[in-house]
């Protein structure tokens, strides 16, 4: 493909689903296109429904820039960081070289403020990806974005497509009996952990308050004024526009950094097509369950015009987030009201068990796994058999390794590994990069091939988990 093919392939992506595409794409002389994208890390003003707020974020927008390449291309994407403070870019599920993902301090030094970084990376498989910033509370502002990778040749047919990033929100915004940068971790979330001494979720604009639903356990916490779709709160909501008749490919990525969300459709259901972005024998349910960093692919059959909507109920705690599917050939409907609850949300919720990979996946040879880790998350650390608090755990290239991971905590807990994708352990043995582990006993066993040399993150992707320790290093020998 010659380089302006490419360039106008890549802006007619862009365009016809009103997405941003930065920057320029070339042939080298030898080895794969290249897409060049530069990202600026700065401050950014938001408006949410009126309230004006002001943010960090990338290219002065949020969500960043939705990013797009091929698999088997090479990004290279720079990071131009005009924060006060230094920052990097984790590319969320990539399996790329260790030196470019973007772990302060472990695969980089911080980008100072002022400064620039090259991060120049090939994208081996297609999927719906994120990107986001790996330090501090950068995450829980406005820094991040998608990441999608189109596959070479698109085996999904579908008619338009739609990317929806779930947020929690409370950045730039007063927050009423706020918890704020003391919020208790691990022994919070249940029982009464409802608000958790944070005033209930008033939406500004809105006046919703949502009931919390039967299930009150959290992934945090922390307590948001506002649940956000593509940084829209329900009183502005993002609103996606489908056909009659049309196969609509939703990607949706939780992008929150305290709050795991349930997520429905008011009169559709959904079919499951990948899971963190890699390819699952498809099932239909009515609801998911997104942690944070988890990213699903839908299709949704438009059969039913009309206005809709789509509910985005943080699990566990107060408040509301939504955004809107509209039939633009239908006669105009108003959207419905900010705080409709679809009934859908406590209808058949999809499960790990319904996961079933499709791709060419590699299992554990006969006899097991080489080496085996069993975790423990337990207050705000992660415990691991056999090993101190600070020491790595130690793989070699080639083996198959197994984590076992245990739950003592209160909370749900994501558990991401960098630089991987994992088969979870279940019949189906379904790839993934990031995967809940319930609370009070739950447990989650995966098992990966160590192909990936360097050292890479494993931790909890609540934000604030993390700051708190709830992360362990994997070092190849
Ligand atoms: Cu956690």
């Amino acid at each position: 493909m010659t380089p302006v093919s490419r360039r106008s392939f890549l802006r007619t992506v862009g365009a016809g689903a009103g997405l941003l595409v930065l920057g320029a794409c070339s042939a080298p002389a030898s080895g794969p296109p290249v897409t060049e994208v530069a990202l600026g890390a700065g401050e950014v003003g938001i408006d949410l429904a009126g309230t004006l707020a002001t943010t960090w974020g990338y290219n002065g927008t949020v969500p960043g820039p939705e990013l797009r390449v091929r698999a088997g291309d090479v990004l290279r994407a720079r990071l131009r960081n005009a924060l006060p403070e230094p920052t990097t870019i984790h590319w969320h599920g990539i399996s790329l070289v260790n030196a470019m993902d973007g772990t302060p301090g472990l695969t980089q030094a911080p980008v100072d403020p002022g400064a620039a970084f090259d991060y120049e990376f090939r994208v081996p498989e297609a999927g719906t990806h994120w990107y986001h910033a790996h330090s501090g509370h950068q995450l829980d502002r406005g820094m991040y974005g998608a990441l999608i990778v189109e596959p070479r040749t698109e085996e999904l047919a579908y008619d338009r497509e739609h990317t929806l990033l779930l947020d929690d929100w409370r950045d730039g915004l007063d927050a009423p009996g706020d918890d704020g940068e003391h919020a208790a971790h691990g022994g919070v979330g249940l029982g009464g952990g409802v608000g958790l001494g944070g005033g209930p979720g008033t939406a500004p604009g809105t006046g919703a308050v949502a009931d919390p639903g039967p299930d009150r356990v959290s992934f945090g916490g922390r307590s948001y004024p506002l649940m956000l779709v593509n940084a829209r709160p329900p009183a502005d909501p993002a609103v996606f526009e489908v056909r009659r008749g049309d196969r609509v490919r939703l990607r949706v990525v939780n992008a929150a950094a305290d709050t795991g969300f349930r997520f429905a459709i008011a009169g559709h259901r959904l079919t499951v097509t990948h899971s963190d972005g890699m390819p699952v024998r498809p099932v239909t349910v009515d609801a998911l369950r997104i942690g944070m960093g988890e990213r699903y692919d839908v299709l949704v059959d438009a059969g039913a015009p009309g206005a809709w909507q789509i509910g985005v109920l943080p699990e566990g705690k107060t408040g509301f987030g939504r955004a809107v599917l509209r039939y633009a050939d239908a006669p105009a409907t108003p959207a419905p009201p900010a705080d409709a609850r679809p009934t859908e949300l406590d209808g058949r919720l999809l499960t790990y068990d319904d996961l079933v990979g499709t791709g060419p996946a590699e299992v554990p040879p006969t006899g097991g796994p080489d080496r085996t880790f069993a975790l423990t998350l337990r207050g705000t650390d992660i415990d691991v058999d056999g090993l101190g608090p600070d020491e790595p755990l130690p793989v070699s290239p080639g083996e198959w390794v197994r984590v076992a991971v245990r739950n003592e905590s209160a909370n749900f807990h994501p558990v991401h590994l960098h630089g991987h994708h994992f088969q979870l352990a279940t019949p189906g043995r379904a790839l993934k990069d990031t995967a809940v582990v319930a609370a009070r006993g739950g447990e989650l066993t995966f098992d990966w091939r160590a192909d990936n040399p360097g050292e890479w993150m494993i931790h909890c992707h609540n934000h604030y988990h993390m700051e708190d320790g709830m992360m362990r290093t994997i070092s190849y020998r």
